[in-house]
């Protein structure tokens, strides 16, 4: 038996692992039958049908020190998708780093707003040209990892959800940061929650993952932050046939405001406005 200098492993493992690190299904296949179907659901392991196709809708804002390494981490994830990136009148030089981006990648898309009108404004521009089977709201900066997106989308895979929340405050590792941004967030999950009677534990996150369905026939209005209440809103409002909301644990890596946060005092209340707008008016 010949080993190998790298890992004192017989030469013929060496190989296989290098054959597993190229196929991500062929290694889900081995991990199902080493470990099982239940410890495999666990910890995300489960097959995606081969047609499957992921739209990760990106809104991007004077973002070009962060969304290279973004649409990287993206293009990492082993799952069959199509990234579509849409600039809000960025004038830091990150639509030429889209534009650079689409001409390496053949599964990115770019679109060009002529100014900024705001993150709500470009989703639904996102959303009207995604064509695949699950949308995932993406932001473009690195407080969310998308390699937690398999986990995301097991239950609307395994048919139990239409729509996914991803909440920083269940269970996952977090980045410590503002508490007067925490007081705010459960401030407005627990009023968005009042009026939609769901039990959400984050209404604000970015990682929003649902069926194409659920925005095909949606008249999403907001234009800023408010597309986050107002989402949850329209959500929870389908009265014929419910769609079916799941939360996951995520984990999050908050930034700061030196390092580019931009969200503030004047969004949380801009939410908190929105929450009784769409839930009484519209
Ligand atoms: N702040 C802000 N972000 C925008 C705008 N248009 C698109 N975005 C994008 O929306 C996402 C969320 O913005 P961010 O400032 O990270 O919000 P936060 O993480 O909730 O504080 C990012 O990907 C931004 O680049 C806009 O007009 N203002
Ligand atoms: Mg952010």
């Amino acid at each position: 038996m010949t080993i190998s200098a790298e890992t004192s492993l017989p030469v013929e493992f060496d190989s296989l692992l290098d054959h597993l690190d190229e196929n991500p299904e062929d290694r889900a296949r081995l991990l199902r039958r080493m470990l099982g179907d239940g410890p495999c659901r666990q910890l995300g392991i489960y097959p995606l049908p081969e047609s499957f196709l992921l739209s990760v809708v990106i809104p991007v804002f004077n973002e070009r020190n962060w969304v290279g390494e973004l649409v990287r981490r993206v293009q990492a994830v082993p799952i069959r998708k199509e990234i579509i990136l849409i600039d809000d009148g960025s004038t830091d030089g990150t639509r030429d780093i889209l534009l650079a981006l689409r001409d390496v990648h053949e599964n990115v898309r770019v679109f060009l707003q002529p100014e900024n009108r705001g993150k709500g404004a470009v989703l639904r521009v996102g959303f009207q040209h995604a064509t695949g089977d699950v949308i995932v709201v993406q932001d473009a900066d690195l407080e969310y990892d998308p390699s937690e997106y398999a986990r995301m989308l097991q239950p609307i895979i395994e048919n139990r959800a239409d729509v996914v929340f991803g909440s920083r405050f269940i269970g996952e590792s977090h980045r410590v940061l503002y508490f007067w941004h925490s007081i705010a967030n459960r401030v407005l999950t627990t009023l968005s929650n009042m009026f939609t009677n769901l039990n959400l534990t984050d209404m604000e996150t970015c990682y929003k993952v649902f069926r194409r369905e659920v925005v095909q026939n949606m008249k999403l209005r907001s234009n800023r932050f408010g597309f986050e209440p107002e989402f949850t809103a329209k959500v929870a409002r389908r009265r014929a046939k419910p769609w079916r909301v799941y939360e996951m644990p995520i984990s999050y890596s908050g930034r700061t405001y030196e390092e580019g946060k931009k969200i503030g005092l004047k969004d949380a209340f801009s939410a908190l406005f929105c929450i009784f707008r769409y839930w009484l008016w519209d």
